[in-house]
């Protein structure tokens, strides 16, 4: 792309798009049809965002791969097969390189270059964007894709850098891989990455010693190749299941959810309904019946089921009392898949390190400090999470009217009108941002409605001749109570999740996504479009 700075109120790029993952590519592919010029930029050197960084040892989406693809566009997904029920980051980011080749998307796309800095110009009415290459465009339509889960935290240990051995986050994987054959390796941390990394680190490494501040609650995946007859019968309905998928409350339709509440069921009924659908794999179990999520009295049920069940795989008591969750009801964190995860911890070279019990100290040159034992290893894996929903967001410095920092407008958590855009930066769009369904839900199937409810938007401002578009403070306001109320309906706010932002020490606390189900947000974008963008400030 040829860099030029343009003084004359006359965009470089009619969008400008930030990330080129699921969200990104397919913003690029529907504003292109639409006409307008447009520009990713992508820090990565190829296409993939979550699937290109998350190289790890057993990465793995959690949701169904017949139901993780694209919607869009039934040529592709008839030409394309997956091969197992959940697919493996390699297949999943195979499948976004042939959609990058199919669509030609790439000639659209800069990649190695990271977005620092945005700043709106009220005259002009447009962004200037800033890289860390040096360039410098002006585009009038902003759109940050930078998913949800993108910006990699290692914790603040101490001694990190005293460390001799070779150190990884699951998040920023190195792509030639890691052996870690006859190693002795340190894990910390086990949310679903530590859970998925595990099992396969332990079948290579000498020694291998995972640091566990929280149990989570697990259930086995139930992967497996995918039959003729189950890939056959999606191609031949996707977009039917799609718009299926699109009035459920997760995006999902490979299970459908009990309306029941636990107290209208038998004992029997419920042990009948929590246990086929632990056997099912994936995230049935939480749809068991309507209240799981609700109340505490209902969660119990569900919550001792699973921790019956997560017994039995370990062969010492004592051990599995210390892999049970006891601190927080089942689902309220992102209930995790496995595969022989707490199996592995029968392996006599595995050993598990309550960090509650023995706090880690420090990092040293040979290892892990932890309650005043040196674990020393020849490698550390930081599966350690992320700056969820904001981290990517809040990484480029976005200014907005009169200068106002995105960074300082959210110091006390994310304020936006339905997740899409927020009061002060006109013309700005996130993509499954805070305040939207989001991480609760299939990602592909939000992405697929933002994107397609971003790109209608544009083109009735563009023929309509409308310069800009704006939440509106009352709108953006409303919009916070309201998420606000419908999370304090539900148990989630009670765990220390990063859906809280309860993972990064000083990070406001604050429930970020919209827990009220796809479908009704759905709706309700579909009323604010049809309304001429009720909630929105329209300037021509
Ligand atoms: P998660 O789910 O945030 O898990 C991170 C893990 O690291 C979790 O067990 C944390 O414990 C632990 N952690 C974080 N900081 C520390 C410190 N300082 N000391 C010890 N342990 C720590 O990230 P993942 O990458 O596993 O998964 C992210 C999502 O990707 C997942 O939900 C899926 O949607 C896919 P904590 O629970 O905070 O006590």
């Amino acid at each position: 792309m040829t860099e030029k700075q343009n003084k004359s109120g006359k965009s470089d790029f009619d969008a400008i798009i930030v990330g080129a993952g699921f969200a990104g590519m397919y913003m690029l592919h529907r504003l292109r049809g639409l006409g307008l010029s447009v520009r990713v930029i992508e820090a990565g050197e190829g296409v993939g965002g979550t699937w290109y960084w998350n190289r790890y040892p057993g990465a793995r989406c959690d949701i169904e791969s017949l139901e993780y693809q694209y919607g869009f566009s039934d040529e592709i997904q008839r030409d394309w097969t997956w091969t197992e029920r959940y697919a493996a980051q390699p297949e999943i980011l195979r499948y976004q390189n042939y959609v990058a080749d199919r669509l030609d998307l790439r000639r659209d796309i800069s990649f190695s270059t990271r977005v620092i800095a945005a700043q709106h110009d009220a005259a002009s009415g447009l962004w200037t964007v800033e890289t860390d290459q040096g360039g410098t465009y002006e585009t009038r339509f902003f759109i940050m894709a930078t998913g949800c889960l993108s910006a990699a935290r290692v914790p603040d240990f101490k001694g990190i850098n005293d460390f001799e051995g070779e150190w990884y986050h699951t998040g920023g994987w190195p792509h030639e891989g890691v052996d870690f054959t006859g190693k002795r390796v340190a894990v910390i941390g086990t949310g679903s990455s530590g859970i998925q990394s595990i099992p396969l680190i332990a079948e290579q490494a000498s020694q291998l010693t995972v640091f566990q501040r929280t149990a989570n609650f697990t259930l086995p995946a139930g992967n497996r190749p995918l039959t003729p007859e189950e890939i056959a019968e999606t191609k031949a309905r996707l977009l039917e299941q799609r718009q299926h998928a699109r009035q459920t409350p997760g995006g999902i339709i490979c299970f459908e959810y009990n309306e029941k509440l636990a107290e209208e069921m038998t004992p029997e009924e419920r042990e009948k309904e929590l246990r086929t659908r632990w056997m099912q794999g994936g995230f049935a179990f939480l749809g068991a019946y309507g209240d799981l999520t609700a109340t505490h009295e209902a969660n119990a049920y569900a919550a001792d089921f699973a921790r019956d069940q997560m017994r039995c795989a370990v062969e010492s008591p004592q051990l599995a009392e210390k892999l049970l969750p006891n601190d927080h009801p089942v689902g309220v964190k992102r209930l995790c898949l496995d595969t022989n995860y707490l199996e592995t911890f029968n392996l006599p070279h595995v050993e598990l390190v309550d960090v509650r019990e023995a706090p880690i100290e420090k990092i040293t040159a040979k290892g892990v400090l932890s309650g005043g034992r040196e674990y020393e290893v020849d490698a550390i894996v930081f599966a350690t999470g992320f700056d969820a929903m904001t981290g990517a967001i809040l990484s480029v410095d976005i200014r907005g009217r009169h200068g106002i920092s995105l960074r300082e407008k959210w110091v006390a958590g994310p304020r936006t009108y339905l997740g899409l855009g927020s009061a002060g930066f006109p013309n700005l769009f996130f993509i499954t941002g805070p305040g939207s369904p989001s991480v609760l839900s299939n990602m592909i199937v939000s992405i697929e409605q933002h994107v397609d409810w971003i790109a209608d938007c544009l083109a009735k401002l563009t023929s309509g001749n409308i310069r800009s578009i704006e939440a509106t403070q009352e709108a953006e306001d409303s919009w916070v109570a309201h998420v606000n109320e419908v999370a304090a309906e539900t148990l989630y706010p009670q765990a220390n999740s990063w859906y809280m932002g309860a993972n990064i020490p000083g990070k406001p606390q604050v429930f970020m996504p919209y827990p009220g189900g796809v479908g009704v947000y759905g709706q309700k974008l579909d009323e604010v479009a049809a309304s001429d963008y009720e909630g929105f400030r329209l300037d021509a």
